[in-house]
């Protein structure tokens, strides 16, 4: 019988959620940078096996912003958890966790539905710190399971997954099995572009930006033009993201285009241009245009 099972992936920013979806999707559907806040819609992941499918909703970490752009983050991440059969809730392992933390998982326990904790980048962790943030956990009542883990390393993955499979649950076959997302191939080039500014931009710049792909079309003989705009929200940002000669815009170009063409096997044509407008988070036009439109 078929099986399957909706699990949202939640926690704090930065925790490494999206690498850890990338991972067990075995594909990259979820961009991912150091940066806090990388992740700003929810993401669906699709983890297939022999006879079953695991569907998984990468989710922005928690925070507290007030932009409209933070809100509607905070409503994906509440739509996200209430819809699912179960939670994976990350913890970034080589840091302590606080005790708000602590409580803010506690409060996970008690909903309804399997909580699994996930303490990532063991790669990084000292070992006592582990061993103690693990024994914390096995006091919670109502914990499914924990599972100290490294995504970036694939340590301890398998187990992860033992765990995951086990929620699983008579049920239909939700997505066809070449299916790894739901989000088509403009919203991955969005992101992507996203991501590599994310990467190479200097530190006062990347939250303020957006990506809006303005033309993604495919010609007949499988060559895709796509023209995007970055969004800065300062007119001082534009210099700096197009860079000297145009070299820092190339930069993110070029390695978005390859990523691009990676992801869809076709050949990319890739232009971008930078516009200025202040303000745009809390914007619901452009908002809108950008795709952060909550009725989507
Ligand atoms: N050392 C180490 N780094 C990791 C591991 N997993 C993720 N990272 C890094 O942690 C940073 C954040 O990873 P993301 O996957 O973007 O984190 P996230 O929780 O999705 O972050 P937001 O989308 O901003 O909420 C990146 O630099 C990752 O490469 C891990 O197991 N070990
Ligand atoms: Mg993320």
């Amino acid at each position: 019988m078929y099986k399957s099972c909706f699990i949202s992936i939640i926690g704090k920013p930065n925790a490494g959620k999206s690498t850890i979806l990338n991972a067990l999707v075995g594909e990259k559907v979820s961009i991912v940078s150091w940066r806090p806040q990388t992740t700003r819609d929810v993401v669906t992941g699709i983890m297939h096996g022999e006879d079953y499918q695991i569907i998984f909703h990468d989710t922005p970490g928690l925070q507290y912003g007030k932009s409209r752009l933070n809100q509607y983050m905070s409503t994906g991440v509440k739509t996200a958890s209430e819809g699912a059969d179960a939670t994976l809730y990350v913890v970034d392992g080589s840091k302590p966790i606080d005790e708000d933390e602590y409580r803010l998982i506690q409060g996970y326990c008690k909903k309804s539905g399997a909580l699994i904790v996930a303490l990532n980048k063991t790669d990084e962790a000292d070992k006592g710190r582990l061993a103690k943030n693990m024994l914390r956990f096995n006091e919670f009542e109502g914990l499914t399971a924990v599972v100290p883990l490294s995504a970036k390393t694939g340590d301890n993955l398998e187990v992860l997954k033992a765990e995951l499979k086990k929620l699983l649950k008579p049920d239909a076959q939700y997505y066809s099995e070449e299916l790894i997302t739901d989000r088509d191939l403009k919203f991955m080039a969005r992101e992507i572009i996203r991501e590599k500014a994310l990467q190479y931009l200097n530190d006062e710049i990347p939250h303020g930006i957006g990506v809006d792909i303005l033309v993604y079309s495919l010609r007949a003989n499988g060559i895709a033009d796509i023209e995007a705009e970055i969004i800065a929200e300062k007119q001082s940002h534009k210099p700096i993201i197009i860079g000297k000669g145009g070299a820092m815009l190339k930069k993110i170009a070029t390695a978005a285009r390859l990523d691009i063409e990676k992801l869809s096997g076709e050949k990319v044509f890739l232009k971008i241009w930078v516009k200025v407008r202040e303000d745009w988070q809390d914007n619901a036009d452009t908002l809108k245009d950008l795709g952060y439109d909550a009725k989507k």
